[in-house]
This record gives structure tokens, sequence and C-alpha cells, in this order.
């Protein structure tokens, strides 16, 4: 199941309290003071995990709890440390702090990791406050408390490359082709209800991630259709594959539709980097040398949109579209837009 929306309550431990003793000895009416300090709670984190594709695992409201430090003993002995807790989300969790709706961190690496709750310091024990003047201090401190956060996660997969388009365009069955990814392919709309992730392997430079996301319909903003939500998938993308059906009566209009419910979405989106693959040239006799395939290179041309014709189910202009797609990802190397470190410890969040 795929779920990109949650609410994670998280606890840090509280600090163990520090002891008050003294020490007995045969033959020794009053020994000094001998009681050790507890040992610190556990720090809360959260962790980016590229074991993890989705955060379903919060589907229900969870609470999760670091441990709390184990008070001082007598013998100077400290309490132990509790155990921090760590809450592993995927990659692209965007954490927001759940009451003032601050962003805190975008896990946008593996491994990118944020102190949401820190652990209570421990309480120092009465051996600590032993001065000359007080030889047998009976004052002790309380370990310090456990600091609850609650976290709304948001996530916003990774990608170099956003499919889009209309349903039953072909998005499932490109990705499926160019990468090991194998989602659900069939000859209705709305077969791809979640996003899927592809890896494209094949060729020189670094390999690239390709998102699959579910066709969209003209309407979409208001809800037509499985909607825009999946749109937020494919915002991070440096670059979007517009997938066209070229068997369809009017695919630049299929082409227009598409591009305004972008623009609605989000219109810094609707200004990203757009490919178009002109898709089941077979259907059409002579494939892309086809009439209609040749006058929609003219006009996406003429609209400034690159596009190129293919067929996924001859392979042809795959390899033509992959390079093309590579030398874009290979130009552009932009970060993506300004968001707090990852790695800055937010230690001091408060509930
Ligand atoms: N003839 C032909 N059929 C294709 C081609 N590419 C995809 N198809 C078919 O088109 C239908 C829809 O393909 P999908 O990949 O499921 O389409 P989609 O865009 O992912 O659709 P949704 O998930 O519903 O948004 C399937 O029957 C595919 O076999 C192609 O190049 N040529
Ligand atoms: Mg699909």
């Amino acid at each position: 199941m795929f779920v990109d929306e949650a609410t994670v309550t998280v606890v840090s431990g509280k600090g163990g309290n520090g002891a008050l003793s003294f020490r007995r000895e045969a033959r020794v009416p009053m020994g000094g003071p001998d009681g050790g300090d507890g040992g610190r709670g556990g720090d809360a984190w959260i962790v980016a995990s590229s074991q993890k594709n989705t955060l379903v695992d919060f589907r229900t409201r969870q609470r999760i709890k670091a441990q709390n430090g184990r008070p001082g003993q007598g013998s100077n002995m400290s309490g132990r440390s509790g155990r921090d807790v760590e809450v592993a989300v995927p990659m692209g969790t965007l954490v927001y702090h759940a009451d003032t709706g601050e962003l805190l961190a975008d896990l946008d690496q593996p491994g990118a990791r944020l102190l949401v709750a820190k652990g209570g310091k421990g309480g120092r024990g009465n051996a600590s406050f032993a001065t000359s003047t007080d030889r047998a201090p009976r004052r002790t401190e309380p370990g310090g408390e456990a600091v609850e956060v609650t976290l709304r996660l948001e996530l916003k997969l990774l990608a170099d490359v956003g499919l889009i388009g209309l349903p039953n365009a072909g998005k499932s069955t490109l990705i499926s082709v160019i990468s090991a990814a194998r989602p659900e392919i069939a000859d209705y709309p709305f077969t791809t209800l979640v996003p899927n992730l592809g890896v494209v392997e094949r060729f020189v430079g670094r390999p690239f991630v390709v998102a699959d996301v579910p066709g969209l319909i003209p309407g979409a903003h208001k809800g037509k259709g499985l909607g825009i939500r999946f749109l937020k998938h494919v915002q991070r993308t440096t670059l979007l594959l517009h997938v066209l059906d070229v068997g369809r009566p009017d695919p630049l209009e299929d082409w227009r539709s598409i591009r305004k419910e972008l623009a609605l979405f989000d219109p810094a989106l609707a200004r990203r980097t757009e490919v178009v693959a002109l898709n089941k040239c077979d259907l059409l006799e002579g494939g892309a040398e086809n009439p209609v395939v040749a006058r929609l290179v003219d006009e996406l041309r003429r609209l400034e949109t690159p596009c190129i014709a293919i067929s996924c189910a001859t392979r042809q202009g795959i390899d033509r579209l992959l390079k093309g797609l590579a030398r874009i990802l290979s130009r552009r190397v932009e970060p993506g837009p300004d968001t707090p470190q990852a790695h800055r410890p937010h230690g001091s969040a408060k509930t």
C-alpha cells in the first residue's frame, strides 16, 4: 500500500534521577555521599532509509518513544543511558512540525537524519554535590524531562524524470521497457493507482530515476479521475516526459489539456523542461514516418517543445529518447528549491 502523508508522535527518553546514597562500611558509622548520576534519556531521530518506499508504517497514528535513562545508584554507580530511537522513513520525506507547520527537514539523501526530540539529561547524584564545606549533601537532581513532538510527514518521491500524460498513453509500458520496474499495464484507463519508480541503467553517465504516476484527465485539478494529488511526486523531478498516444483523435489537444492541468496545479512545474514522447507510432501506417506524426512533430517544434516519436511495442525511438533524456539530465545539476538542511539537529523542538 502506498501512503504519502502521515502523522507520527515521537518522544525522547526522560533522564534518570540522580541517586541519594551514603557509603556504608563496617566500622565506619557515617560514610561519604556515593549517589551516582542518572543516565541520559534516549534521543529520537527521523532517518531516511532507501529500504522504505511509503509511509504505510504510520497509517495508524503511532507514538514512538526512546528509552528512559536509568536512575543512578549507590556506590557511585551511574544509571544506564536510554537507547535512542530511529524512525525510518522513505527518502524524499518532508518533516513538518504538526502544530506550527514549520518545515523541519527535507530528508532527500539516504541516511539523512534529523534529531527531533532530545533525551532528558541525567540528574546528578548527591556525590556530585559534595564540597569541602558540605561533605554529606542530601541534594540530588531529577532527570531531565522527555520531549514529545508530533510531526507531519509528507513523502514527495525523488526522481529525475517524471512521466505524465493521459491514462492509457503508455506511461507504465514505457517505464517497464526502459527500467526493471514492472508496474501493471492494461488497456483501460487508471491502471496505475499509485506512483512507481524505475531506474534507467543502460546508458553512459549516471543512472537516472523515472517516476510513473497515475494518469491525468481534464478537470483533474477539480478532483476528476484520480485528481492531481499524485503530481506532487513529479514536482521534484528535473524534467517531465509527457507521453502522448498518437492513435488518439487529437493528440495535440490531449497535450494541451494536460499542460493546463499542470499549470493549475503548480505554475513552476509547468515551466519545467518537458520532452514529449509520441508513443504508439506502430499503430499508424509507416510508424514514425506517418504524416500524423510528422505534423505533431512540426507543431510541437513550433511550440519549442522537444519531442521524439517512439513505440513501446516495437522499441522504435527508445534508445534515441533515453540518450536525449540523459543528455538533458547531464546538463542540469541544479539543486532543488531551498529547504533547510536535513542534517541540522533540531533537538530543541518543543511540543
Ligand atoms: N500498440 C501499442 N500499444 C501500446 C504502446 N504502449 C503502450 N501500449 C498499450 O497501451 C495500453 C495502456 O498502457 P499503460 O502503460 O497501462 O498506460 P498508462 O499510461 O500507464 O495508463 P494509466 O496507468 O491508466 O495512466 C496497454 O494496453 C499497452 O499495452 C505502444 O507503443 N504501442
Ligand atoms: Mg499506468
